[in-house]
């Protein structure tokens, strides 16, 4: 995927004349520009992938009844390579093609440096899958996130160990990551305070290593009942089989970042067999999402974790647009903050930091090699 490429109807001649004109508002052309920013590359690529289809979905959908203010929409599609740097530069480069509006990003240490973009120019964004605090709580106008926190998701694990396993022996690992980490501190803190029990161990791993086995022999001589881990599904899927490869039987919990059929595949169906994962209800059974994931399955196959969220932001930005009559992105943004959205997770307003009000988590369990809901009370 090339550094910022159109999808859709768009043309080479409309893209590069917009591009020519640096930091122009998006109306001022034939089109309103909007983006989606990911991992479109390298290990997340399918995150990124997932992300890009809900978005095409969204555009092709609102051009079909004519675009909005009058003008059709185009969407570019940025890869961030799940680098904050790269993050940074593409938001740069979003403003000088004249992007509006930008679905993105996945990692939440792309969203938090690529939003200080987006807030100096008045760029509306809103990230469908960043779960860390920092991405709202700095409380920029214009930044919006339509997915959960990791102060939730993080206090949701703790109270499912409470609850279910008392007494457990519990180890902490994160990836080092701005998600990773926080996740597995919001775990920890919520764990030390319901229960009253320290952890047993807390350790991390380097993201960009495959073999984990000397902190995961370390974290054994510590004899946990279960290990927390922060951090995302390619990493969290190699330290599962890696686990059962020591002959460590401790139960395994992650989050969100962990949530994709991947986990699955890389741990080996065997090896993640009982794994424990928060996340959202399942989408496919939400009746007012019916609709979209099968028009999205009939185009682009399985639901990814965060394709409807993507779909959603793409929507909510151009209602947004629609509302306030203008791309201008405080005026978006005031329209966004006012408003109340019919979305497939149902109704969705935003506090004044940009969070959803509502962001209900769940257990979820890998039993025979799939990812099922558990029910509240199990
Ligand atoms: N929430 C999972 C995606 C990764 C992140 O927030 O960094």
């Amino acid at each position: 995927m090339p550094f910022g490429s159109l999808v859709g109807r768009a043309s080479v001649a409309a893209f590069l004349g917009l591009a020519v004109l640096g930091g122009c508002a998006g109306d001022q052309g034939k089109t309103i520009r909007v983006a989606c920013a990911g991992p479109m590359t390298g290990e997340q690529a399918k995150q990124g992938k997932d992300m890009e289809n809900g978005a095409i979905l969204a555009v092709d959908e609102w051009n079909a009844k004519g675009g909005v203010l009058g003008k059709k929409i185009e969407l570019l599609v940025y890869d961030d390579a799940q680098d904050p740097k790269q993050a940074n530069a593409v938001a740069n480069k979003m403003f000088t093609q004249g992007v509006v509006a930008v679905d993105g990003h996945y990692n939440s240490s792309c969203t938090i440096p690529a939003s200080e973009v987006y807030n100096q120019r008045h760029m509306v964004c809103l990230t469908p899958a960043s779960t860390n605090p920092q991405v709202t709580d700095r409380g920029y106008p214009t930044i919006f996130r339509v997915c959960g926190r990791d102060d939730q998701q993080g206090k949701a694990g703790a109270e499912y160990v409470v609850k279910h396993m008392p007494g457990a022996r519990v180890a902490v690992l994160d990836d080092k990551t701005t998600y990773g980490q926080g996740l597995a501190q919001e775990f920890l803190k919520h764990y030390e305070s319901l229960s009253g029990q320290k952890v047993v161990f807390t350790g991390v791993i380097v993201k960009d290593d495959q073999d984990f086995t000397p902190t995961l022999t370390t974290m054994k001589s510590y004899n946990p009942d279960i290990v927390y881990f922060g951090g995302l599904y390619p990493q969290g899927g190699l330290i599962m089989k890696q686990m059962r490869q020591l002959g460590l039987k401790a139960a395994f919990m992650s989050g969100d970042g962990t949530y994709d059929p991947e986990f699955i595949r890389i741990a080996g169906a065997e090896n993640a067999e009982g794994a424990y994962l928060t996340f959202i209800p399942d989408q496919e059974k939400i009746p007012a999402a019916q609709r979209v994931v099968a028009a999205y399955k009939k185009r682009f196959g399985e639901l990814g974790p965060y394709s409807l969220y993507s779909y959603e932001a793409i929507n909510i930005a151009l209602q947004g647009m629609a509302k306030a009559g203008t791309t201008d992105g405080l005026k978006v943004a005031q329209a966004i903050h006012a408003m109340t959205f019919d979305t497939v997770f149902g109704p969705m307003r935003f506090d004044q930091k940009g969070d959803v009000l509502v962001s209900p988590y769940v257990m979820w369990q890998v039993r025979g090699g799939k990812l099922v809901q558990l029910p509240p009370d199990s």
